[in-house]
């Protein structure tokens, strides 16, 4: 094993020795330099021994100087490495001041204090305060921050921190300055600054108890009339945590800042939230309804973590989900109450299914309490995220909407103010709803991805259903044993009617009314029998998807078909149509591609004519399993087998049924203005999968499709025209490609997306565009989001180019991770992950996939970030990393 970077474990936490009461931080920002003067009120822990060294976290800092109660420290006095800064004795309670120096607009990695454009901006989680100064950079130390910022006013006439503001004055060079002071103690991952010549959006909000809020966002003069759909998500999302979970916001001040260059989505520093531009700017020229849809979840995600993560955050880092899986949860509560919540949990799943069940079947694989790292910025996983919210929305099915928030009002009665454990967590939803949940803690602390087998028999002469329900979790990368957990299991007894019957559980006189319910699995295998049945009902089981699980059961495809076109819960019978179509595509990847069966194209067919569905639902049915999700369920992956095969089912369905398709797509058109409502959302959606199908096979596929693209008035239209014109080798589609980037040359978002269709393109010379388009002017890997529109998109979002049987994607995505660590590791190491699914392969691209992992692992002096990537996924498997 070669340089694998020293490893954190949860099990060797221990409280912190010192504590900070008060931090006064100032900042000179400048062009060539910034100075950070800093000075902490420290007393020593209760439990630390007198004389125990202060030892304080620092990374690429300039050391100016360091006092002790105002008196300087001489070299002796100090012990400086690469990480750290060590104080030998200190006394009980002082004064300490800390100065740095540093060059934010040399800060290639985006952590710690940097420039993007003309701003200044801070990125502090996990581990990015320790970059701007000398401090217990741990979320357990909370301390009340007073922030002095002194800028140019003509370059920065706006001073942004936490808080509120408390003094400003002008100084005699062009100077000025701005103080700030944040009431609430918080640790040193929720502070914030921002710097620069900003226009804002100004709304207020009152809350119940009658607190009136200043509302601002902040963004580039630029992008002045691209706020309003995030205003109004942020309101909504206020109102929304008021209605119900009686949570109010605490703040004076709540402030948004959009910012172009952001290694991940958006941050909750507390009062002062900072976003990448993506998920703020939208306006319907040049937003999709994707864009606007995830601007609201994003707003809501960071507004919610004021209190699941700032008035209760952490202990560790190891606690990330308890944070993050819930305030995801409560994200998603939110989003399901705007609108389609059918069509939400089937866009949840899907996700979860491509990224989550993926990477617990990786070398990657880690529970949702991870038990080690060496990197945690690694571990902002799908699996910490959504594993970790389908863990919350667990407690809820188990508990129900009213013991799930007497569950969480305790929790905030018994840690508000304080830095916890997910057992903490769980202890207040179990003492509130006075339940045992010990089985259940085995969410935290178990990887992989359960397997729950379930086969049923009726005796038809007394109406019994016998349902046997096993559970089994296979070893993964982490950790080779498994234990059984809770899980619930939502099912509904479907008659041959269509409709439900009542789910009476032996034992039980009172029958229940017809729907669905939910059963504790608790045992590696258990029986359960349903009473007082009259016929044979098809089993419709983990309705709502209401466990992270494969569900097995043998359907045939009759019954299959029979949910899809009758389950009253409408995320199954989406999945039975996901599930038939699997079953078909599998069939052809083993055997070659053939006739599609009469009953799925006639399953599809009455979809597609029902005029009394939910278009947005009828949409999702007929988007067929992603190469992703196929892929996943097979132990060699063969890429192109697959691809084929999605694609020979795509073109058969189009001819099958190009005449309903035709009327769907004439039928669907949205008049009006463009609204960013569920309702028109849902029929542009279905209009376009349609338009997808029609481009497979009709004559006229490149007329109709850029006939679409012209008469396109939003943006959601243009870019489902323009993603099947970059399919194509057409020469009116590369002028309608050049047409838009001339069009949109100063734009960077939309430039983005412009980038992206291509990167995901269907054409053979896809690669090739793609290496092309990398030497293009506008493409500059050093921001973040240009850099995963186009290298990011192609190596994770386009398999069948990616995969090629050369491996020259392999050297291409290898070639980029060197290149960006020595940038950005943070976006190098989400970049090398996808190398980590080595052996899934076929041995030819297997091989070739090590060699590029091995030949990054070579590379002298690799931030800790890849270096842990390439570790683990080389690592034999008889090696295991636990905590
Ligand atoms: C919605 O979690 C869902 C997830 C960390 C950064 C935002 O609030 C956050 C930050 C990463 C990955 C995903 C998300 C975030 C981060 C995110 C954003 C919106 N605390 Br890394
Ligand atoms: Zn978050």
């Amino acid at each position: 094993m070669s340089t694998e970077p020293a490893t954190v474990y949860l099990s060797d936490y221990t409280s912190p020795a010192y504590l900070v009461d008060e931090v006064a931080l100032d900042f000179e920002l400048g062009d060539e330099e910034t100075l950070v003067y800093s000075r902490l009120q420290v007393h020593r822990a209760g439990h630390t021994a007198p004389g125990s060294p202060l030892v304080l976290d620092g990374e690429d800092l300039a050391l100016e100087a360091l006092a002790i109660d105002d008196r300087p420290l001489d070299a002796t006095e100090f012990d400086v490495d690469e990480r750290s800064l060590t104080l030998a004795g200190v006394p009980e309670r002082f004064t300490l001041s800390v100065t740095t120096r540093l060059r934010p607009q040399d800060n290639t990695r985006l952590e710690g204090l940097y420039r993007s454009g003309g701003m200044f901006c801070t990125q502090c989680e996990a581990e990015g305060f320790r970059r701007i100064t000398y401090f217990p950079d741990r979320p357990d130390v909370m301390a009340r921050y007073t922030v002095t910022i002194t800028a140019d006013r003509g370059a920065c006439p706006i001073l942004l921190s936490n808080g509120n503001p408390v003094g400003s004055g002008e100084l005699d060079d062009g100077r000025h300055w701005v103080r700030w002071h944040d009431p609430f103690p918080k640790p040193s991952y929720l502070f914030a600054l921002v710097a620069g010549d900003l226009h804002c959006h100004e709304d207020r909000h009152t809350t119940p108890s009658g607190r009136d809020i200043r509302l601002a966002i902040y963004t580039e003069h630029a992008n002045a009339g691209r706020t309003a759909h995030a205003m109004r998500s942020l309101k909504a999302a206020m109102a929304w945590d008021e209605r119900t979970y009686g949570l109010e916001c605490d703040l004076d001040n709540y402030l948004v800042v959009a910012v172009g260059d952001f290694n991940m989505g958006a941050m909750e520093n507390k009062g002062l939230n900072i976003f990448n531009t993506q998920y703020i700017l939208a306006r319907p020229d040049v937003a999709t309804d994707a864009d606007y849809t995830n601007i609201e979840a994003v707003i809501g995600h960071e507004y919610f973590h004021n209190w699941t993560g700032n008035r209760v955050t952490l202990r560790d880092w190891f606690q990330l989900s308890l944070k993050e899986g819930l305030t995801v949860f409560r994200e998603q509560q939110f989003s399901a109450d705007r609108g389609a919540p059918a069509v939400r949990r089937i866009q949840e799943v899907r996700t979860l299914r491509a990224a989550q069940f993926p990477e617990d079947a990786s070398p990657m694989a880690h529970p949702v309490r991870p038990g080690a790292y060496a990197e945690i910025n690694n571990f902002y996983t799908a699996t910490v995220y959504m594993k970790g919210a389908e863990v919350i929305r667990m407690y809820h099915t188990l508990l129900g909407q009213e013991g799930f928030r007497r569950g969480l009002d305790l929790y905030f009665r018994r840690h508000d103010g304080q830095a916890v454990t997910c057992e903490d967590f769980l202890a207040a939803m179990a003492d509130a709803n006075d339940v045992d949940l010990g089985q259940f803690a085995r969410w935290y602390n178990q990887s992989g991805t359960p397997v729950m087998r379930v086969s049923d028999e009726y005796d038809p002469a007394d109406g019994r259903l016998t349902l046997t329900v096993t559970q089994e979790t296979a070893p993964t990368a982490d950790q080779p044993d498994k234990a059984p957990l809770h899980i619930p299991l939502a099912i509904g007894l479907v008659g041959a009617d269509g409709a439900d019957l009542p789910v009476r559980l032996a034992g039980e006189t009172d029958a229940p009314a017809p729907g669905t319910r939910v059963l504790d699995v608790r045992e590696p295998e258990q029986r359960f029998v349903v009473e007082g049945l009259t016929e044979r009902p098809v089993p419709s089981l983990l309705r709502g998807f209401s466990a992270p699980v494969r569900l097995d059961y043998d359907y045939t495809d009759e019954q299959l078909a029979f949910l899809f076109a009758n389950d009253s819960d409408a995320f199954n019978r989406w999945e039975a149509g996901q599930r038939l179509a699997t079953r078909i595509l599998l069939r052809w990847v083993e055997n070659g591609v053939g006739e599609v069966p009469a009953t799925f194209v006639d399953a599809f067919r009455e979809t597609l004519n029902d005029t009394a569905a939910d278009p947005a639902l009828v949409a999702e049915a007929l988007t067929l399993p992603g190469e992703g999700f196929i892929a996943e369920q097979m132990a060699v992956i063969e890429v192109d087998a697959i691809h084929e095969a999605r694609e020979h089912l795509r073109a058969a369905l189009a001819r099958a049924l190009a005449a309903d398709l035709r009327t769907v797509y004439t039928r669907n058109a949205v008049d009006g203005p463009y609204r960013p409502e569920a309702e028109d959302m849902g029929r542009r959606r279905l209009r376009n999968v349609a338009l997808d199908y029609l481009a497979t096979v009709e004559d006229d596929a490149l007329a109709r499709c850029l006939a679409h693209y012209r008469e396109a008035d939003n943006m959601t239209d243009t870019m489902a025209a323009l993603a099947l014109l970059a399919d194509r080798p057409d020469a009116e589609a590369e002028a309608a490609l050049e047409a838009f980037a001339e069009r949109w040359r100063d734009d960077p978002l939309v430039l983005d997306k412009w980038f992206r269709v291509q990167a995901l393109s269907r054409r053979e010379d896809a690669f090739e565009r793609v290496r092309a388009l990398a030497a293009h002017p506008a493409f500059d890997p050093r921001n973040p989001n240009r850099l995963r529109s186009l290298i990011g998109a192609f190596c994770q979002g386009n398999a069948v180019r990616f995969h090629r049987a050369d491996g020259a994607g392999y050297t291409f995505l290898a070639d980029w991770v060197i290149e960006l660590d020595g940038m950005n590791p943070q976006v190098a190491a989400r970049l090398a992950k996808t190398l980590s699914r080595w052996r899934r392969y076929d041995p030819r691209r297997s091989e070739a996939m090590r060699a590029a992992l091995e030949r990054i692992e070579a590379r002298p002096a690799l931030s800790k970030d890849v270096g842990e990537v390439v570790a683990r996924s080389l690592e034999r498997s008889e090696d295991h990393h636990n905590g």
